[in-house]
């Protein structure tokens, strides 16, 4: 039995993580923390409701109060996804991410300290290390070169990590993995937002000439290699976690467009991201090698499944692209008329 904290556990990547993690382990307990942003979602969470070993607490983690009077319940792990997530939101305002992606951090890593807990995962981004120029890819000894200001909020959110471990001893794993897409992705990122646009016959938007590149991992893959983790992983480490599956943004499109049957004359060129970072891609040796994992599901299949999820769920990302939604991309790209 194991009794875990995940903090943002409503949103993509946590939601999968929580469902995941019950399906896997049916004797474990899992409360999910969770502030209910514009990207947390109890409707991701419908697997799980009603299933005895999963609690959920609406909060905010810069709450000090509330995380410390949670963390007194006695957990053996808490895994931090709880982030603002999106770098075009955070190049409109970065205080969001400041406030949770570091402050919310610290927050959590003083209770995890207090209260002795013996696991306490960071689930970071291999946005950390900026932008691959050449060729090559970046190891976990790679230096922190954040590009964005959500890259460096989490960059700092890791640093905090690596000091509390030094200078506590706190148990602490860091892991770094590449783009993930699956169900339940907001669709203000790439995947969903072409998705959903090709199924409403909208314009698609690629930012500058198309050709930045991503490395991309099904959020199934990530899911099992931070399951691993919590079992066998060793404190004080980093892990870089990747689909080893580097594609340009418009390669990517086109891929999708071929597998819904849409014409590529949806997509639209606009203005480049500021500061928008060339490429990424991660050297996945470590993990393969002392935790034996290794991504298992192919992008073509991974997409495929994925658009067949946005085809029969559009009233989940109906209701969530409208209100908020529609002014957020209003404001940016109106930002990004004035500064272009
Ligand atoms: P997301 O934006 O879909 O979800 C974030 C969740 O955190 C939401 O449920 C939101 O309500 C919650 N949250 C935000 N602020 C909070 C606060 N102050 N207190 C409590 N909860 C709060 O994000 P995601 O794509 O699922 O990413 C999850 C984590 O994984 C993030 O830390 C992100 O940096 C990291 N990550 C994401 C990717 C990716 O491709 N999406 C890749 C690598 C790492
Ligand atoms: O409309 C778009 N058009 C476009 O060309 C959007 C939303 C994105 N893009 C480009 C920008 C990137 O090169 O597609 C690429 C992927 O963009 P995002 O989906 O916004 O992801 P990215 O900026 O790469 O960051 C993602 O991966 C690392 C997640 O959002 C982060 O949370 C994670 O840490």
């Amino acid at each position: 039995m194991m009794k875990i904290l995940v903090t943002g556990g409503a949103g993509f990547i946590g939601s999968n993580f929580v469902c995941y993690l019950l399906r896997e382990h049916p004797d474990w307990e899992v409360t999910n923390l969770d502030k209910l942003t514009y990207a947390g979602n109890l409707e991701n969470l419908g697997d799980v409701e009603g299933n005895p070993g999963y609690h959920f607490v609406k909060g905010d983690i810069t709450d000090r109060e509330l995380v410390d009077k949670l963390l007194g319940q006695g957990f053996d792990v808490v895994v931090n996804f709880a982030a603002e997530s999106h770098v075009d939101r955070s190049i409109l305002d970065s205080s969001p991410f400041i406030r949770t992606n570091v402050q919310g951090t610290q927050v959590l890593l003083e209770g995890a300290r207090q209260h002795k807990v013996k696991l306490f995962l960071q689930v970071s981004t291999d946005e950390v290390y900026g932008s691959l120029g050449a060729p090559g890819k970046f190891t976990e000894e790679s230096p922190l070169l954040p590009n964005s200001p959500y890259a460096a909020s989490k960059a700092a959110a890791d640093c905090l990590c690596r000091a509390y471990y030094h200078t506590y001893g706190l148990p602490v794993v860091i892991t770094r993995c590449s783009n993930n897409y699956g169900p339940f992705q907001f669709p203000e990122k790439l995947i969903p937002l072409v998705i959903t646009n090709a199924l409403e016959s909208k314009e698609i938007p690629v930012y500058g000439d198309g050709l930045n590149v991503r490395d991309w991992i099904h959020v199934e893959d990530h899911c099992r290699a931070l399951d691993l983790i919590i079992q066998q992983g060793k404190p004080g480490e980093i892990y870089n976690i990747g689909g080893n599956c580097e594609e340009t943004n418009l390669q990517l499109v086109h891929c999708i467009l071929a597998i819904m049957g849409k014409p590529r004359s949806l997509i639209t060129f606009v203005a480049d991201r500021p500061g928008h970072d060339r490429r990424y891609a991660l050297e996945t040796s470590k993990i393969e090698r002392e935790l034996g994992w290794r991504p298992a599901i192919l992008l073509g299949e991974g997409l495929r499944g994925t658009v067949q999820w946005y085809i029969q769920n559009q009233s989940w990302w109906q209701r969530v692209k409208s209100g908020e939604y529609v002014e957020y991309y209003e404001r940016m790209y109106s930002q990004r008329a004035g500064s272009g």
